[in-house]
């Protein structure tokens, strides 16, 4: 008997997915090219239970255990060897016959968020398949929906990942600021991303941040003190800032979150250059200037939120200009509506704000101009203010030892002394810019959370 569906590429998302679909019900083939991952699946399906699904080591005999039409799942690295997959596949594929691009499918094991493009006629070849393997979400439904022609499934998908970049850099950022110029404690910490968590910032990534709360299992300190300030990442935060080059829209926030990736890998550098820039941190520079805790929570949170709605619309904007220039007529607010369901990462009750406003004008040119987003922009201005500055003095007190000179966006060289706490003089001719350069996309906030415990601040601007 024919199998409903096959999937190739069985690396580790590879694998769960293919777990998951047996597990649902869908009788599967799966393939690798390399077989002992074959096996391996195989031998896992065994373990949890007999599931329905067939392993083959050779392209031709699994092509030809699928039913048809045949739909063939890839999962496998991006770049050639997608190319490479679909050659060695398709000569033993027939007309009519489908293969689906899976680029990055997070949660794959137990009901992923499903963003599917392309032909409408081949989704629905396996929309009850991608209906049931999709998370399920109270309230929201299915974690899938048909997103448009084209590409715009995968694109759809990756400005989703930039996004998620630059939501995830801010946050860093807020903990930052807290912590070096707040001085909070981890529990502190835990407390103030909690009590965020039920309000207007409410979503997934603010709520694994109780991991700060987290001890280390030594019990000789807490967890996100002892983890490695470095990170790597996938290309789909590079490809999203790549097409915003192509597209020549502006998108300053998932650019610098990008930029920090980058600053982030070079740990070894950083640990030299600190032996050189031996610096006193922030101290210095802000001990006779005492910080209000309270009100510096509160502002980071109101600068936080302000920035997370530029970082949005700069994706929003990414995703309209790419469906303009290819004819994709996608609609803005029912992808704020999938994406909201509750299952991908950047799920977040803000969700529902984006997606009333492109409801409410399917061609807003922005979402800052949106009358609801404009009143919240402007509200948390000064709040939002007066953390750039903070943060702006603060990495003055490395930045004068690593004699870089600071130039305001006048152009007005600024002494040390001279760059005010609480006046703004210098940015009133640029609400506009500071609007879309906020926070992370501030050449000031530029590689902040990469430095971690060695400073190294670029500042130019
Ligand atoms: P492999 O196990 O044979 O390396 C993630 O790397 C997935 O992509 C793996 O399943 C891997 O197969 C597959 N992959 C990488 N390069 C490939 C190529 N050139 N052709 C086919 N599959 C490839």
């Amino acid at each position: 008997t024919l199998t409903r569906i096959g999937l190739a590429g069985l690396a580790v998302m590879g694998q769960n997915l293919a777990l998951d679909i047996a597990e649902k019900g869908f009788p599967l083939s799966v393939y690798n090219r390399t077989t002992s991952k074959v096996d391996e699946t195989v031998e896992r399906a065994k373990l949890e239970g007999k599931l329905p699904l067939h392993g083959f080591h050779d392209p031709e005999s699994f092509v030809h255990s699928i039913q048809k039409p045949r739909v063939i799942i890839m999962l496998v690295k991006a770049g050639s060897p997608v190319d490479q997959t679909i050659k060695t596949l398709s000569v033993h594929m027939e007309k009519g016959d489908c293969i689906i691009d899976g680029g990055g499918v997070a949660g794959a094991r137990h009901g992923p968020s499903l963003m599917p493009g392309g032909s409408f006629a081949a989704y629905k070849y396996i929309e009850d398949i991608l209906l049931k393997v999709a998370a399920q979400v109270r309230d929201s439904g299915h974690c899938v929906a048909y997103i448009g022609k084209g590409g715009s499934g995968n694109f759809v998908k990756m400005i989703h990942s930039g996004i998620e970049y630059g939501d995830m850099q801010l946050i860093a950022e807020a903990y930052d600021v807290l912590k070096s110029v707040g001085k909070l404690s981890n529990e502190e910490l835990h407390q103030v991303f909690s009590e965020w968590n039920k309000g207007e910032l409410l979503s997934f990534l603010i709520e694994i941040t109780d991991i700060f709360s987290i001890k280390d299992y030594k019990g000789d300190g807490y967890l996100a003190d002892k983890v490695l300030d470095k990170t790597g990442m996938k290309d789909t935060g590079k490809w999203t800032v790549q097409q915003a080059a192509e597209l020549s829209v502006a998108a300053p926030t998932i650019a610098s979150s990008l930029d920090s990736r980058f600053l982030s890998g070079l740990k070894d550098e950083r640990v030299q250059a600190a032996k050189v820039f031996k610096s006193g941190g922030v101290d210095d520079i802000l001990t006779d200037q005492a910080v209000d805790k309270q009100k510096l929570i509160d502002d980071v949170r109101q600068a936080l939120y302000a920035s997370k709605i530029c970082s949005y619309a700069q994706g929003m904007n990414l995703i309209h200009a790419k469906s303009t220039e290819k004819g994709w007529d996608l609609e803005l607010g029912e992808l704020a509506r999938n994406w909201k369901g509750g299952c991908c990462i950047i799920r977040a009750i803000f969700l529902d704000r984006v997606q009333k406003a492109y409801d409410q004008n399917p061609d807003l040119a922005n979402l800052l101009v949106d009358p609801e987003f404009e009143k919240e922009i402007i509200d948390p201005q000064s709040a939002w203010r007066r953390v750039v500055c903070l943060q702006a003095l603060a990495l003055l007190g490395n930045a004068q030892r690593l004699e870089v000179r600071v130039v305001t966006w006048n152009n007005d060289e600024l002494a040390t002394e001279a760059l005010p706490v609480h006046g703004f003089e210098h940015y009133k001719t640029k609400d506009y810019a500071l609007a879309h350069a906020p926070f992370s996309g501030s050449s000031y906030a530029g590689g902040q959370w990469a430095t971690g415990d060695e400073p190294l601040y670029y500042i130019v601007s």
